[in-house]
């Protein structure tokens, strides 16, 4: 039902196995919940949910330890001295938001302990508890202790304050403004429990082309509002700054960063939202890119622009994420290479409480590009990953695609930069260059639709996002399997076909839009379908003919140093690998060279060939995705089960158009047959 859809992977499905819920009954005689906060009572009330869902009953509330099999929560502080004695050296292993869950036995009774330095802490470990029940695994012997290993986690919504959202797929936008600050939104309460069930600890509210006005009194208000509901699941607000934004509603003549009036009005913006919002986390800061205003337009670079901002908010502990995804058209031999030339130079020079925030791979967000250059190369500087789950480029929330396959390729791929092993999860936890701060960002894909995404799978985006952002080592087919079995099912005959789906629908998207290194040929403006003979847009580099350069000759962008040179941004190691076509990984291939039709691959086909059966290959693997689907019909609920299948039936259909389209355009070029195995356009 509906309700399903809503629940996400917070199902709590109802245990029908009796073996597999009497261990669990066994170890769950009582709780013993210690701490009377905010935190405490929802990690009290979720846990009593939770296993009443699954388990059809609640265990006792007990108000001290009796007897055996307790399940005992509560913060560091708040245990008796045996406890923190037993759990001292556990302790020394996390960090303020980690959490300990252990079996102990103490004066020979069996007990199960919750905890973690604070209560939020604790609520993370009640999640995990809770999940390791909806997985169906053992309870008896437990022995967890795990922590953040990057510190701000954080969902980025491009949420206008009309509530549409920019390149959102679901709906509107969550916030009501309108109704804010006096009626709370059951949803806010929802969406802050499903962020902190996964680690998400900080939201920007607000799009990054922001709008000035979130920044006046009455709009503060309702933020406040916003942030008392999620202040409890340990989760921090951050809005979007418009840097015009003394001009616009601060009545100054300019918002030049040097300017000791413009410093002030941002010092006591500051004032006025920390007053509201204590524990406010910060501004997120577009500048000077795609039109956005900034410290440019002054004759100013962006560390004078950030600098002046993080001073703004030092003094309440706040800080500025600063935002690298720079290009312009006055220089649009290759945009690939321009947030590295700008930003690179500024190594070490941004306040302590300034993080740039750079997207994954140096374009924009494309099903697959090389990580960007810039990860690794700036090691006096926290450098804050920016991934996008919303949609924008792979079919929007129509497709299936799980993204968490993508994320963990750039957070694997070695940088180099201090050698072999330098990975980019390295860089951004602060274990390659210590980091005063560590981050990453998801671009949000959540709206008001009844099931928060869009297409059902697309929850696995938000879920596996938050679950990388807590460890960037995970293995994404891990993250899969939990995710499946918390939202459908734990039937192995489920899981095992449908998660084979998932992995492979990564490859798939990559295959029928722009496999081989092929990117941004999507239609214009929008971004959804094929559009690779788009060519009349007033900026070069908008156009998708800018990035294939197909002509009689062959295809690709030729970024090696007989082209733009953009390998020379990457560790020697690296430069030599892409700059070379016969080294270049083939995943990466056009996307670092231009090379002829009759290129030979290393599977021996010719470049026309091989693309061409890329593209096919595509087309097959979502065929197949459709079939697995529809074979799991009896474990799936009715209505999930048909959403599904119908976004499959679009996407095997948009594949296609995908394929044909591509391939009609580039066989103009080509001259050449379709190779055997390609089905004809149709
Ligand atoms: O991906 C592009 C999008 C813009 C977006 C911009 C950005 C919010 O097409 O819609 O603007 O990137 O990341 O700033």
């Amino acid at each position: 039902s509906a309700q399903k859809d809503y629940k996400l992977w917070l199902q709590y499905n109802k245990i029908q196995n009796a073996v597999v819920a009497s261990e669990y009954k066994t170890n769950l005689g009582g709780i013993v919940a210690l701490g009377s906060s905010e935190t405490s009572k929802i990690s009290l009330a979720e846990l009593e949910t939770g296993i009443l869902d699954m388990l059809g009953s609640k265990p006792e509330t007990r108000s001290a330890i009796k007897g055996d099999n307790n399940v005992i929560v509560g913060s560091q502080p708040a245990l008796n001295s045996d406890l923190q004695k037993v759990l001292a050296s556990d302790f020394d292993k996390i960090n303020n938001e980690g959490f300990i869950i252990k079996s102990i036995s103490s004066k020979n009774k069996k007990q199960i302990v919750i905890t973690g330095k604070n209560d939020v802490g604790v609520l993370y470990g009640v999640y995990r508890f809770l999940r390791l029940i909806q997985n169906h695994k053992s309870i008896s012997n437990l022995n967890i202790v795990d922590a953040p290993k990057i510190n701000l986690r954080v969902l980025n919504h491009w949420d206008n304050l009309d509530r549409t959202v920019e390149r959102g797929y679901a709906g509107f936008s969550l916030w009501n403004w309108q109704k804010l600050p006096d009626f709370i939104d059951q949803r806010y309460i929802d969406y802050a429990r499903a962020n902190a069930s996964i680690g998400i600890n900080g939201t920007v509210l607000t799009n990054v082309n922001a709008n000035a006005l979130i920044l006046t009194p009455q709009y503060l208000e309702k933020v406040k509002a916003l942030a008392n509901v999620f202040r409890p699941y340990g989760i921090k607000v951050y809005l979007t700054a418009r840097f015009s934004a003394p001009i616009e509603i601060g009545g100054l003549k300019t918002a030049d960063p040097k300017d000791t009036a413009v410093a002030n009005w941002w010092k006591e913006k500051a004032k006025e939202i920390y007053n509201r919002i204590p524990d406010f986390g910060g501004f997120l800061v577009k500048a000077n890119s795609e039109g956005q205003p900034g410290p440019q337009n002054y004759g100013r670079d962006h560390i004078d622009g950030a600098n002046m901002l993080a001073d703004a908010v030092a003094p309440f502990g706040g800080i500025i994420m600063w935002r690298a995804f720079v290009y312009s058209e006055h220089d649009a031999n290759d945009r690939a290479k321009q947030a590295y030339a700008e930003f690179q130079p500024y190594d070490g020079k941004f306040k302590d409480n300034v993080i740039v925030q750079v997207k994954n791979g140096a374009i924009d967000f494309q099903p697959r590009e090389p990580f960007h250059p810039l990860f690794g190369a700036m090691p006096e500087t926290p450098l804050m990953m920016e991934f996008q789950i919303t949609q924008e480029y792979l079919g929007f929330s129509t497709h299936l695609v799980y993204l968490p396959k993508l994320f963990q390729e750039v957070l694997e791929a070695d940088t180099y930069q201090k050698g072999k092993g330098s990975t980019v999860a390295k860089v951004i936890d602060g274990s390659l260059s210590p980091q005063k701060l560590t981050g990453i960002a998801g671009v949000s894909n959540i709206g008001n639709d009844l099931n928060w995404t869009g297409h059902p799978f697309a929850q696995a985006n938000w879920y596996g996002f938050g679950r990388l952002a807590w460890d960037p080592y995970l293995d994404s087919e891990t993250i899969a399997d939990e995710w499946l079995r918390s939202t459908f099912s734990n039937d192995e005959d489920f899981i095992k076909p449908i998660k084979t789906m998932m992995i492979t629908s990564r490859e798939a998207v990559v295959n029928y839009m722009t496999p081989l290194g092929l990117h941004h040929i999507m239609d214009t403006g929008h971004h959804y379908g094929p559009g690779p003979w788009v060519s009349d847009l007033s900026r070069p580099e908008w156009n998708p003919t800018y990035y294939h350069k197909a002509d009689k000759n062959g295809i690709g962008f030729d970024r090696s140093k007989t082209g733009t040179n953009a390998t020379a941004q990457y560790a020697q190691e690296l430069e030599q690998l892409f700059d070379n076509a016969q080294t270049c990984p083939e995943i990466d291939l056009l996307w670092f060279h231009h090379l002829s039709w009759d290129y030979k691959l290393k599977n021996g086909q010719t470049l026309w060939n091989g693309l061409a059966l890329k593209y096919q290959e595509g087309v097959n693997q979502v065929l197949e995705m459709q079939n697995t689907w529809n074979n799991s019909e009896k474990y799936v609920d009715k209505e999930r089960f048909k959403e599904v299948q119908m976004l499959l039936k679009i996407q095997y259909k948009e594949a296609k158009w995908w394929r044909d389209a591509c391939l009609l355009y580039f066989q103009q070029y080509s001259g050449k047959e379709l190779p055997a195995g390609v089905e004809p356009p149709i």
